[in-house]
């Protein structure tokens, strides 16, 4: 079996060269080791270069096709069995064929629509060879697919934004401008220190200048509101004022409502450029529902003191302030109101269109403020559209699911759902196709979705992977990919400001049979009747040429010579300078110069704090204006056997799911479990002391854990961070995860019937010194397979 385009006619590099989300690199191969130097114009390198060289040779690599055996035997083969059956490595033509009778018989006998094809996750850096896209444009020219809409990053925001500014994302400021500017800046849940080491593309860390310019600034100075004490407060030395996760909004009601004592609210800046804020206001003073949102009443459900809440009032109503929103706080029960209440408390400082004033809503990840450049977007390869599917199929619902809620539309065949002013039909998915996503880690309740996967309404589950992540390891058919260092690619860097083009050089020979997911996809594509469709003729090498000669049109009109693609193959990195629009940027100018002559494209063309179209739903869980609701979990629903709120935000040591197997992993090699932080009163209380195995449970699932005693998280909270690899064992008849990933902990619940987005937090836990006989860490181990 041979792919039919193998001409390799690409240009020998003069340097190495490759790019990941972690940087663009510089690369030298010996003896088959990598070893990457970040790219000259790399201001602030990733800490995690050593893991990312080893990721081509990490122990979790898989290597050969595999086939759950009772699968192989008979599909779809005891479906409950996914996860602990046993494997059978095939070879390339079975495995491929055998996922290619799958789809063709779930397209052929149900349509499109048992398809759940968003194939949702963060793949690797490389614009040709984007698992996600690849499955998705495979799964298109067969006909389409479910679609899942919306994200697990911002979905909240994404969903409220449109409403409040007449857009779902906000062009950010130039940092130039806010550092010129700005006298305050709150970094409200949002830790870039952490966040901003990656990029959808690849990080160039632009921002990082800006953010070592603010340690010990003459004029600026720094606060973080957030639960945990972020490692952008130590690198900055800001002040940390702990809130009780879930909590903001109330905070933000203090302030606001302390803003206008004082005198301090924008009330000029409200008449000219907001909408509704005189309702919003009556039920910030109490006269709407009875209860004024008072400092002291904040201060009760946010544990921030009341002189703290007025002290900041008072601060930031005198002084120019940037509020930097992270998307943490979003990413909980009733998550929209964060973004619509931070809009709204920026409106009442009255500083929205000032440099170094206002909200940024996006500052925290892609290196965000870094000067925008005229640099060409590097496009993935299209998905086609595709008709609807005809209304008289037996298995009708809607195309497009918020995609939080698969799980839920996994076991619930039918039911309607409010989203976003809309009503959803739940189609019967039959069929679940993944590539370069790990929902084992992205989606909350990990073991409520260990049950639905294992649901004999699935007949198959194929994934096309790098490493034996636990999504893997319950798949039917694991179909091998090379990382990005064992085949060519292109892509950009700089998401926001589009800095650079990076050519991706192979580095080393694929590991084991491990096949490109190009060549896997078009492999697949050949047997499911749709080769010529999606391959549109090309290879994998005239895609890239492709790819760069489009941008190189869009280059020739910012840089005086453009390489040709063998010159731009041959030196690896184009790089773009920042434009003086871009140095100058300030969001909203034009809005807050002349709100009439440049309206944002709300209903009102304001800034909306009361929507008329929200009113509209009539939705219980979000009000025509911003407000604090009480989550279902957290510290005010704190019991006996749950007392503790649990808090998952990034590792700085990972990417998601991604270099798990190096977060933990001490010099010799041994694996230590996720850490969990908890403080030293909590800790005492349960005579738990660090380096304690731990285990955390919650309603709906325990892990185990490690406990790291210190005071970085405010006392009733405990930090387990994103990513840890999901690790279930049974103990005493009972599933648990040994390793420490907080999804196993937390609530599938929606946001809101707004935005349906995905909780990553709201949940209460409980945490004791575990006694019993520790479990071995197999989290990386990968399963053993008998031969076909
Ligand atoms: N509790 C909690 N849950 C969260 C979050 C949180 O903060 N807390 N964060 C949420 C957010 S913001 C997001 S975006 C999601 C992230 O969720 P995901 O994006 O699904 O997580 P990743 O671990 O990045 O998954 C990417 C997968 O792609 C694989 N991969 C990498 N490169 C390639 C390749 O070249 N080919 C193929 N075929 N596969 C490849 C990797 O091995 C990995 O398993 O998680 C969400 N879930
Ligand atoms: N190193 C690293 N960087 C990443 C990622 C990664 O996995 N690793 N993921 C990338 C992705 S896909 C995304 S979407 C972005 C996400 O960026 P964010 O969503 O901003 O990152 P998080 O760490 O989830 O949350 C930011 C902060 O919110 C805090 N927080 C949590 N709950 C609350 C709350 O109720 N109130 C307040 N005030 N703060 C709260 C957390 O403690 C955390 O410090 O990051 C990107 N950058
Ligand atoms: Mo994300």
């Amino acid at each position: 079996m041979v792919f039919p385009f193998t001409q390799m006619t690409l240009p020998t590099p003069d340097h190495l060269t490759t790019a990941s989300h972690w940087g663009v690199f510089r690369a030298a191969v010996n003896d088959g080791r990598i070893t990457l130097t970040p790219a000259a114009g790399d201001f602030f390198p990733s800490p995690n270069v050593h893991a990312i060289e080893a990721q081509p040779y990490m122990k979790s690599r898989v290597l050969h096709p595999m086939v759950r055996k009772s699968f192989l035997e008979k599909k779809p083969g005891n479906a409950a069995n996914r996860g602990r059956d046993e494997w059978v490595q095939v070879d390339w033509d079975t495995a491929l064929n055998l996922a290619a009778d799958s789809i063709n018989h779930v397209y052929d006998t149900y349509g499109p629509s048992a398809v759940f094809g968003q194939s949702y996750g963060w793949k690797s850096s490389g614009a040709i060879q984007s698992a996600v896209t690849l499955v998705r444009r495979l799964l298109a020219c067969r006909g389409g697919y479910v679609k899942g809409e919306n994200n697990y990053s911002n979905g909240a925001m994404r969903k409220i934004l449109p409403y409040v500014i007449g857009s779902a994302y906000q062009k950010p400021q130039s940092f130039e401008r806010v550092l010129e500017s700005a006298e305050r800046i709150v970094f409200w849940s949002a830790d870039p220190a952490i966040t901003n080491d990656i990029d959808w593309f690849a990080s160039t860390h632009g921002t990082s200048p800006y953010y070592n310019a603010l340690i010990n600034h003459p004029r600026i100075r720094t606060v973080c509101i957030n639960p945990v004490k972020p490692l952008t407060a130590e690198k900055l030395g800001s002040a940390w004022v702990p809130v009780r996760p879930g909590t903001d909004t109330a905070l933000m009601l203090g302030i606001i409502y302390a803003l206008e004592e004082a005198n301090l609210a924008d009330h000029e800046f409200l008449k000219t450029h907001t909408e509704g804020w005189e309702g919003f206001l009556a039920y910030v003073m109490g006269q709407e529902d009875g209860c004024p949102k008072s400092p002291s009443w904040a201060a009760d459900i946010s544990g921030v003191p009341e002189a703290t809440i007025r002290a900041l009032a008072e601060d930031l109503g005198t002084h120019r302030t940037t509020l930097i929103t992270g998307w943490g706080a979003q990413r909980a029960q009733f998550g929209e109101q964060f973004h619509w209440m931070a809009f709204t408390l920026a409106a009442f400082l009255g500083q929205i269109g000032l440099p170094g004033g206002g909200i940024q809503t996006e500052y925290h990840t892609g290196s965000a403020g870094d000067p925008a450049t005229a640099g060409p977007y590097i496009p993935n390869l299209p998905v086609p559209k595709v008709p609807a599917i005809p209304p008289s199929h037996p298995d009708q619902g809607s195309r497009v699911i918020p995609i939080a809620r698969f799980v839920d539309c996994i076991e619930h065949p039918g039911k309607v759902i409010d989203f976003n002013g809309e009503k959803i039909t739940y189609p019967t998915i039959r069929l679940l196709v993944w590539g370069g996503g790990n929902p084992f880690t992205h989606q909350p309740d990990t073991m409520r979705l260990e049950r639905a996967w294992r649901s004999e309404q699935l007949e198959a589950t194929i994934v096309i992977e790098t490493h034996w992540t636990a999504t893997a390891k319950h798949a039917d058919i694991v179909l091998p990919a090379t990382t990005v260092y064992e085949r060519n690619d292109i892509s950009g860097a700089g998401e926001q400001a589009r800095n650079m083009i990076v050519a991706m050089h192979q580095l080393v020979p694929p590991q084991g049979e491990c096949r490109d997911d190009y060549w896997i996809t078009s492999e697949l594509a050949r047997r499911i009747g749709v080769f010529d469709a999606f391959t549109e003729g090309k290879t994998l090498e005239d895609w890239i040429r492709a790819t760069y000669e489009k941008a190189a049109k869009t280059a020739e009109l910012s840089l005086d010579t453009v390489p040709t693609f063998e010159e731009f193959w041959r030196s690896g990195i184009l790089k773009f300078e920042p434009t003086e629009s871009g140095r100058r940027f300030v969001d909203f100018e034009d809005f807050r110069n002349d709100p009439v002559g440049h309206p944002l494209q709300t209903p009102s063309g304001k800034i909306e704090i009361w929507s008329k179209k929200i009113e509209s739903y009539g939705y219980a869980d979000c009000l025509p204006h911003p407000a604090y609701f009480e989550p279902s979990e957290g510290f005010a629903q704190a019991t006996k056997e749950f007392p503790l709120a649990l808090v998952a935000p990034k590792s700085v040591k990972r990417l998601h799911s991604q270099l798990d197997e190096y977060a933990n992993r001490e010099p010799d090699g041994t694996q230590l479990r996720e850490p969990l932080t908890i403080t030293r009163k909590d800790a005492e209380a349960r005579g738990i002391e660090t380096g304690d195995v731990v285990l955390v449970r919650s309603r709906r699932g325990a892990a185990l854990t490690r406990a790291v005693v210190e005071n970085t998280v405010i006392p009733g909270a405990v930090v387990l961070h994103h990513g840890a690899w999901f690790d279930p064992a049974v103990l005493d008849g009972k599933e648990i995860d040994v390793h420490g990933n907080p999804n196993s902990l937390t609530q599938d619940i929606p946001t809101s019937s707004l935005a349906c987005g995905n909780v990553a937090s709201t949940a209460n836990v409980e945490v004791t010194k575990w006694v019993g006989p520790i479990p071995e860490i197999r989290a990386f181990t990968p399963p053993s397979a008998s031969a076909k």
